[in-house]
């Protein structure tokens, strides 16, 4: 890993890079790939089974917020599961319940994991049940929903009670998982490990502090929620490697090659390369190719990008060698009587450089720097 931000002069154009890197590394952050999980630490999980049947999970740290029907009926229950015996059971009926546990991330990305079971909806007339962060209980200022998943009355799955994400049927385990990315707001979702939503915005995300919250709103709906799992990601970058050094004639191409590139818990999406030391990476692929026309020694910078978006940064030099020209000529006549002035004509080629200087010698002593002289023996 190497910087380079103190090396470049032209500070103007280099503002203007940073702002269009912002760019870049906003889009490919978006790109943001679900399928691979770099390294995922679990925060914490429940799957409900350490605690007595008809109390409420308080034990494991869940906090009931919102009693619902009434707190009695907010509480493990052993008629339904996922694992293996147990799961909680919520029931709203004009009031919301509402069980919150809290966590700590300092995370960029954090994620969380649920099953989630509704009874029949027949006859409700609102949103059954709730999964989300929540940045504040309820009772503070900044209280508030965060990338949340809502079943609905109707058979819908919506994320934020805005994007359809999946239709669902009572009586049936779902699993949601749904992974934030703090620095950018956006979240994926996956119903049953399907992705059902990508880049998904949260506008109004305060991070001070965090809670896991599960919900049965007042649809008269009991709600069940199991294997509930709060984790964090982190992503190693990748690390880039320009190899060489490389060596070559001006005027011939030269081959640079990345390959050797790696991430160590992800996959390299992007090749970039700046070929002539300006910060701009302007040549893309994994292998390129580059024509000096002047010799001398040239630096060049290969920026490489993993699927969640980070980078690294990796120079290497390039020995470009002069070309020396290739002598030749011709004379006429070309049999010439002694005494007889006689033309020399330089046929000497040279690429890419031109030829600045010639040197004859006539074998009798006679020498001439001029290109094409005429001699007289
Ligand atoms: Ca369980
Ligand atoms: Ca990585
Ligand atoms: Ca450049
Ligand atoms: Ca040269």
């Amino acid at each position: 890993m190497k910087t380079r931000l103190l090396m470049h002069p032209h500070g103007l154009k280099k503002a203007f890079w940073l702002a269009i890197t912002g760019l870049i590394f906003l889009s490919t952050t978006l790109m943001f790939t679900p399928q691979v999980k770099a390294s995922e630490t679990t925060i914490f999980s429940d799957g409900f089974e350490s605690y007595d049947v008809s109390t409420f999970p308080w034990a494991g740290g869940w906090i009931l917020e919102f009693d619902g029907y009434n707190p009695s009926e907010q509480k493990i229950v052993n008629t339904v599961s996922v694992s293996p015996t147990k799961s909680l059971q919520l029931l709203g009926w004009g009031i919301s319940a509402v069980a919150i546990k809290s966590f700590t991330s300092t995370s960029n990305v954090i994620g969380y994991e649920a099953y989630v079971r509704t009874e029949d909806y027949a006859g409700a007339s609102y949103t059954v049940a709730y999964i989300g962060f929540r940045s504040k209980r309820w009772d503070s200022v900044f209280s508030n929903w965060n990338y949340y998943v809502t079943f609905e009355t109707d058979g819908r799955i919506l994320y934020r009670g805005q994007n359809f994400l999946d239709s669902y049927s009572p009586n049936t385990w779902y699993k949601v998982r749904v992974v934030v990315d703090k620095t950018t707001n956006l979240c994926n979702v996956w119903i049953n490990d399907a992705l059902k939503g990508e880049n998904l915005v949260e506008p109004s995300y305060f991070y001070e502090r965090t809670y896991l919250a599960l919900s049965a709103q007042w649809a008269h709906v009991k709600t069940y929620f199991d294997n509930v799992r709060v984790f964090s990601i982190t992503n190693d970058p990748p690390v880039a490697n320009a190899n060489g050094p490389y060596s070559g004639d001006e005027g011939s191409p030269i081959t640079l090659t990345g390959t050797d590139s790696y991430d160590p818990d992800g996959t390299i999406v992007g090749y970039e390369w700046d070929l002539d030391n300006d910060s701009i990476y302007e040549t893309y692929g994994q292998n390129v190719q580059k024509t000096w026309m002047v010799n001398g020694y040239y630096t060049v910078w290969l920026k490489v990008v993993d699927n969640n978006g980070a980078e690294d940064i990796s120079s290497v030099d390039v020995n470009v060698w002069d070309r020396a020209p290739t002598a030749s000529f011709t004379w006429t006549p070309i049999t010439p009587n002694e005494g007889t002035a006689v033309s020399f004509i330089d046929t000497s080629t040279s690429s890419p450089d031109t030829i600045v200087f010639w040197s004859w010698s006539f074998g009798d002593g006679g020498t001439s720097t001029l290109q094409n002289p005429i001699y007289i023996r």
